[in-house]
């Protein structure tokens, strides 16, 4: 009889919020944790991830973007999906951590709000083949401290930080709204706390959520 030894399937974690709620930041932070730890951790971003992603990523963030929905959600997601198929489900059938900058409750953040909830599902779909994360740490902040902090981190914009301070509050509610629906898989972070106090918030989030997997 053969043994199976292929490993346990790992763990995919989502950074979700609007600008300057320190995602990267803290997406190092938790992957030193768990690296400390004994996980096998890889780190990652969307858009982008791969190179074919990460050359999407180019054209969408420049600034000739034609402003459209429909183009953007439909850039977003074939990058997705080259990071999906290439990284992220190899990286989990390896039972690895995935902690990934960024996934589709961006889309649904911000393109959902232009688009019909439909479409959005539609394309999140054929993009993630149905995958979800496990759990999703939503890093709230009011858009006023994080664009103050993007800002001051760096004086370049990109074709979404351009856009006006009603936006990135609509975007904000709907990253909440996403977190009513399903607070199974999200959790909400105070992200406008200081670094070690988010930090902590996250440490805690995780080991409630996964705890017995990690
Ligand atoms: N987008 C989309 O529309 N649809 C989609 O499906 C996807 C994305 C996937 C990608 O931008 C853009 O794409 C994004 C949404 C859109 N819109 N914008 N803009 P990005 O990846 O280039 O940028 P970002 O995700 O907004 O990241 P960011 O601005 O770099 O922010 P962050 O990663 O959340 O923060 P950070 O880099 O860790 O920290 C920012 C600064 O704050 C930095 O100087 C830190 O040292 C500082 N910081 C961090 N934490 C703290 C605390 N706690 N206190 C004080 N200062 C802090």
């Amino acid at each position: 009889m053969s043994k199976n030894t292929s490993p346990a399937r790992g763990i995919f974690i989502t950074f979700e919020g609007g600008e300057g709620g320190g995602k990267s930041t803290q997406v190092r932070r938790l992957a030193e944790e768990l690296t400390v730890a004994g996980r096998d951790v890889v780190i990652t971003r969307e858009p982008g991830g791969t190179p074919y992603a990460e050359a999407i990523r180019k054209v969408l963030l420049s600034p000739e973007s034609p402003g459209d929905a429909l183009t953007e959600a439909l850039l977003f997601a074939a990058a997705r999906r080259d990071h999906v198929r290439a990284l992220i489900e190899p990286a989990l059938a390896a039972g690895k951590v995935v902690l990934c900058d960024r996934f589709t409750d961006s889309t649904r953040a911000y393109q959902g709000g232009r688009l019909p909830d439909a479409t959005i599902e539609g394309i999140i779909s054929l993009a993630t083949a149905g995958l979800t994360p496990d759990l999703t740490l939503l890093l709230d902040i009011s858009p006023e401290k994080g664009l103050a902090r993007a800002k001051a981190r760096s004086s370049a914009t990109d074709a979404f930080e351009r856009e006006g301070l009603k936006f990135h509050k609509e975007v904000r509610e709907r990253f909440l709204e996403l977190s009513e629906k399903e607070p199974l898989r999200f959790a909400v972070i105070d992200a406008a706390a200081t670094e070690d106090a988010v930090a902590q918030e996250i440490h805690d989030a995780v080991f409630l959520h996964l705890g017995d997997r990690l």
